[in-house]
């Protein structure tokens, strides 16, 4: 059985779309907030490879209600599933917590490697070896603030040789063996400096586009794989255009860049 990084790069290229929906819609009634994530995800799977869900959808719709009837409708449209917690505890509460969101079903977490490998994530990326789910890291987050901690220069503790801390995190991604490096789009020059450093070997999931300004085709030409897209998608009138549209944007530039 093919493990996450196989199987969400076999969606991707049988559904022509490297578009990962994050759907983050507020919403304090969880019956209508239930409905409106169906509809959206109706609407919006054919130009979608995976649904990543965050934290709030979790406290309003509960893992074992709302949120496992997402995951089984997604996986009924053929999509993956990612869960955003950011994870960044010490290991046996990574571990329980990890082993919650498996267990209800998602593919793969993201985690945030700040935590460290000894004692933080190392737990977590064996239980996902075992269970052919997947890990994403945190190397550089899109929003400004970011840079205070993932683009200051600190010294490796293996080499201790001066680095930007994402270099270390890309690094890190590679040396763990990550199915996923996630750096903002918002940022294209990391983007770029991080696929010189994975070579193609992990894969780079780019959000911050549109609504916080970066540019998917942008990210895309620079290095990234998938495009995780949020607002632009299920707060625009038609989420199923604007999907469409980003899809068709994106896939110009896939073509492009495979015609250097
Ligand atoms: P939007 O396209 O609406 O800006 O949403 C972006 C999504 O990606 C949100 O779920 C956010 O938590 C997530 N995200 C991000 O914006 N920047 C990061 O560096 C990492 C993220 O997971």
């Amino acid at each position: 059985m093919p493990c996450f990084r196989e199987s969400i790069k076999k969606v991707s290229e049988s559904s022509g779309t490297n578009l990962v929906l994050a759907l983050d819609i507020p919403g304090r009634d969880p019956q209508a907030l239930l409905r409106r994530c169906i509809q959206v995800l109706d609407d919006v799977a054919p130009y979608i490879c995976a649904v990543k869900i965050n934290k709030p959808l979790v406290l309003s719709l509960s893992l074992k209600g709302g949120v496992s009837k997402i995951l089984d409708y997604a996986h009924n449209l053929g999509l993956m599933t990612i869960m955003d917690e950011k994870l960044n505890d010490v290991s046996h509460i990574n571990l329980d917590v990890a082993e919650h969101y498996f267990e209800a079903g998602f593919d793969a977490l993201i985690a945030n490697p700040f935590v460290g490998w000894d004692g933080g994530l190392n737990s977590i990326f064996s239980l996902a070896k075992r269970t052919c789910k997947g890990v994403l890291l945190l190397v550089y987050m899109s929003h400004g603030g970011a840079a205070e901690g993932y683009g200051q220069t600190v010294i490796d503790p293996e080499t201790g040789e001066a680095k930007p801390q994402y270099v270390i995190f890309a690094e890190e991604a590679l040396a763990w063996n990550a199915d996923g490096a996630i750096v903002g789009a918002t940022r294209p020059d990391n983007v770029r400096a991080v696929r010189n450093i994975l070579r193609g070997r992990i894969p780079i999931y780019s959000p911050g586009v549109i609504a916080q300004g970066g540019d998917p085709s942008v990210a895309v030409s620079a290095g990234a794989n998938y495009i995780i897209v949020g607002r632009a998608i299920y707060e625009s009138v038609s989420p199923r255009d604007s999907a469409f549209s980003l899809r068709e944007r994106i896939a110009k530039i896939s073509r492009s860049d495979r015609n250097i």
